[in-house]
């Protein structure tokens, strides 16, 4: 099953390595043909190579448009050879197989990135390449298809060894697969978004690395980087043991977490729910480590082994804190140097930088059996200054909010919005003091939070991300000494609720808005 290569066919965008190809190639005796640029960087390099225009008697045309797609260069490729009947017909034709095709494909992705109009992102679209690379593939009974200068190394010892193996080329074929359906996937997914056809919904995503395993040792994993994105997968690793499955998910949802506050916030997850959410005092000397300091405070047992996130650059002093309790991620937009320097003193911590474009995808995809969920991302406007949520709520029970319980409460009602269903969150001076989370019943919710919070659940004040059925889980916060409480409200029975949040007194507003994060 070995193929002696005779000719190939070679028709790159990306010269990488094509120098020293072409001169293995030429050194083996192996005819090359090549379009426009390939063929006179071969050419200005000293090895023969014929025009692929000689080849199809067919001028290169239409700026380019035209190069490689004629029945004699895709007779030559796609001829299976184990056939007499398709050797024949070449000989008939007069056309020579090829045994090698080389492609690497117009930089379409790239040229997107650079922000180039739209015309000069439509002629970067490859039509010819990919037709080459599928019909090579399809046929690497016969053709080996190389897409990537990557494999050229191992393609030049194959050519110097005698010729492909049947292993080789399948593997090969593989890869050329893959790399034509991602880029195609990616063509697709401008299209949708330039064209603004919401209708479809495109995700183009390419394997970037293996990873140990999955959510646990026996499953298979591998993280895909979706193609534009700037998030957690596109963070950079810099210090520690490499990311596990689970800490890209706790890092992604202790970024949400720590994201939706303006002012400098710490996250601190656990299994996806976060144990500690906080903003910095405003009369804090370093704001960042204060706002550590105080989400560690609301649960320091759970903290342990945690994923933190901040959302300002790690100082010295936080860095500090964190070296006192075993941690396993800790993710931010960057990281002084002295803190950083301490911070790869804990070899097991892994320190990952966030892009310097992080954003949250403004669509979420979730896969069930059969298919895939897809919604808009419930963002929220982190950016909105104090007190203009409040402007939006309506008060339903007891005095309007002071300026103190005010700012707890929008503090309460943002940070609930990363805790998942059922979910209701104490707050006290801008930090969680006790999180109920991920509850069939809001009741349930209500009793962890207050029982997590203890003595500090009086005088807090409470978010609850969706309704309350009925009083009872409002009964468990008001036992508590909750002093104040914002929830969307819609209930049939927000009369029974109102009530009770009348009769004791308290400050209620309903924000008409649903949060829930399942
Ligand atoms: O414009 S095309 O879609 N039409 C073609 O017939 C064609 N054949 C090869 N693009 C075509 N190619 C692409 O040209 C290859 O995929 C490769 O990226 C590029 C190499 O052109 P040159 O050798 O002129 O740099």
């Amino acid at each position: 099953d070995v193929v002696t290569i005779r000719r190939a066919l070679i028709s790159v965008s990306d010269k990488t390595g094509l120098i020293e190809l072409a001169e293995t190639l030429s050194e083996a005796g192996v005819e090359l043909v090549s379009t426009g640029s390939t063929a006179s960087t071969i050419r200005d390099a000293g090895f023969p190579v014929t025009d692929v225009s000689a080849v199809t008697g067919f001028p290169e045309s239409l700026d380019g448009r035209v190069k490689t797609l004629h029945p004699g260069v895709h007779a030559g490729i796609l001829a299976d050879l184990r056939l007499t009947s398709h050797d024949m017909q070449l000989q008939d034709l007069g056309i020579s197989p090829f045994e090698l095709v080389v492609v690497n494909l117009y930089p379409f992705r790239e040229t997107v990135t650079s922000g180039a109009p739209d015309s000069d992102v439509i002629e970067q679209i490859d039509i010819g390449g990919p037709a080459l690379v599928r019909a090579a593939a399809k046929n690497h009974a016969n053709v080996a298809i190389v897409v990537s200068p990557s494999r050229y190394p191992e393609l030049r010892a194959a050519v110097v060894a005698g010729g492909t193996s049947l292993a080789q080329r399948g593997s090969l074929a593989a890869e050329a697969f893959a790399h034509t359906a991602a880029y195609d996937s990616a063509v697709a997914a401008w299209f949708v978004r330039e064209q603004k056809f919401p209708d479809t919904f495109t995700i183009s995503a390419e394997r970037a690395s293996v990873l140990r395993y999955g959510e646990n040792s026996h499953q298979e994993a591998a993280l895909y980087l979706e193609q534009g994105g700037h998030g957690i997968a596109q963070s950079t690793l810099l210090g520690g043991k490499e990311m596990s499955y689970n800490n890209f998910v706790d890092a992604d949802a202790a970024v949400r977490a720590a994201y939706d506050f303006i002012n400098p916030a710490v996250a601190i997850v656990k299994h996806s729910n976060p144990c500690g959410i906080a903003v910095a005092r405003d009369k804090a000397v370093d704001q960042i480590a204060s706002a550590h300091r105080l989400a560690h405070e609301c649960d320091p047992v759970s903290a342990f082994g945690g994923v933190i996130a901040a959302n300002r650059v790690v100082t010295f002093k936080m860095a500090e804190q964190i070296t006192e309790v075993f941690t396993e991620v800790l993710v931010a937009p960057g990281f002084e140097p002295a803190a950083l320097q301490l911070l790869k003193t804990k070899k097991n911590l892994r320190l990952l930088q966030l892009p310097t474009n992080f954003g949250r995808e403004p669509q979420e995809v979730r896969q069930v059996s059969g298919g895939f969920l897809v919604q808009d991302a419930d963002l929220f406007d982190s950016t909105s200054k104090l007190g203009a949520l409040i402007e939006q709520w309506q008060l339903v029970s007891g005095e309007p909010a002071d300026a103190e319980t005010l700012v707890d409460l929008e503090f309460a009602w943002k940070a609930c919005r990363s805790v998942k269903s059922n979910a209701i969150l104490l707050a006290h001076n801008g930090a969680s003091v006790g999180v109920g989370m991920g509850q069939v019943n809001r009741v349930d919710s209500c009793q962890l939070a207050v029982q997590r919070a203890a003595h500090r659940a009086a005088g807090s004040v409470a978010a609850s991300d969706a309704f309350f059925p009925f009083a009872d889980g409002l009964e468990v916060l008001l036992a508590a000494g909750v002093k104040a409480v914002v929830q969307p409200g819609g209930s049939v029975r927000d009369d029974e609720v109102i009530a009770a949040a009348q009769k004791a007194g308290i400050t209620m507003y309903f924000t008409n808005e649903r949060h829930f994060f399942h």
